[in-house]
């Protein structure tokens, strides 16, 4: 019987030492270079100088504190600090809404916040008065160091149409011009960071994929509203234009 065992056991080691053997794949998905290592190729995704990495909406209004705090949304922060070296670029995202802005609950009579409204361009959800132009919660949140950033675009400044993604506005349709300054600089692949996760970090990614960009959302540098299944709504929408979710660990140069 223990003989059995240790013939198992034996036969065992054999396979593994073989599979450890076979010759591995010099390039990712993405067609960059991959580690010699077997378990550093599983964690690594190279970063290159057409990558760039999007920062979206680290505002006062998003963190504990703020109109629309998210919890913990200031966690986010030493995450993209630890992988904002890897970048040769760096974009930031500011929501920038007018006082009088459609996606107030405040300018709905009756309305409030967290409900659904329908506007021109559809379902629009309702959220309190955040990140008014000029104000205190729309700055970015003062931790947030990121010296390097080469664009902060603002989006959400036309009082009739929300924008959650940093690409397009609500009607998936006005582009913000985002678009255009990535084709322009030949950035070719997006890393988004910060929040909120279900919403504009999540419709920034699918908006870079509809573009045709490949998108990788750092899930530990983001954080989440999590209203009414919208994590589970967002991801599924996610998973379906193949946007890859990673760890900031994942990422080298
Ligand atoms: C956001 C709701 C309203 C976000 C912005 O940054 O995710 N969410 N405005
Ligand atoms: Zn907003």
């Amino acid at each position: 019987m223990a003989a059995m065992r240790l013939r198992h056991l034996y036969r065992h080691r054999n396979f593994w030492e073989w599979s450890c053997a076979l010759p591995v794949p010099h390039v990712d998905l993405f067609g960059h270079k991959l580690n010699k290592d077997r378990n550093e190729r599983l964690a690594s995704i190279h970063i290159t100088p057409q990558d760039v990495l999007l920062v979206v909406d680290v505002q006062n209004d998003f963190c504990p504190g703020g109109a629309l705090a998210v919890a913990e949304g200031d966690a986010v922060i030493p995450a993209i600090h630890r992988i904002a070296p890897l970048f040769q670029h760096i974009i930031l995202t500011q929501d920038w809404h007018n006082p009088d802005h459609s996606s107030f609950a405040s300018v709905h009579p009756g309305k409030q916040p967290f409900e659904q409204i329908n506007l021109s361009y559809g379902s629009q959800t309702l959220w309190p008065d955040h990140c008014i132009q000029g104000s205190k919660g729309a700055e970015h949140h003062p931790a947030l160091t990121l010296p390097r950033a080469e664009l902060v675009l603002r989006k959400g400044f036309d009082r009739e149409i929300d924008s959650y993604s940093a690409f397009f506005e609500n009607d998936r349709t006005t582009p913000t011009g985002l678009g255009g300054y990535l084709k322009e600089r030949n950035l070719t692949r997006v890393f988004i960071a910060g929040l909120a996760y279900d919403y504009c970090v999540g419709y920034s990614a699918l908006d870079a994929r509809s573009l045709g960009l490949p998108a990788v959302i750092l899930r530990d540098a983001c954080r989440a509203i999590d209203l009414n299944g919208s994590v589970a709504k967002i991801e599924a929408e996610l998973a379906a234009a193949g946007v890859v979710i990673a760890q900031t660990t994942d990422l080298s140069v």
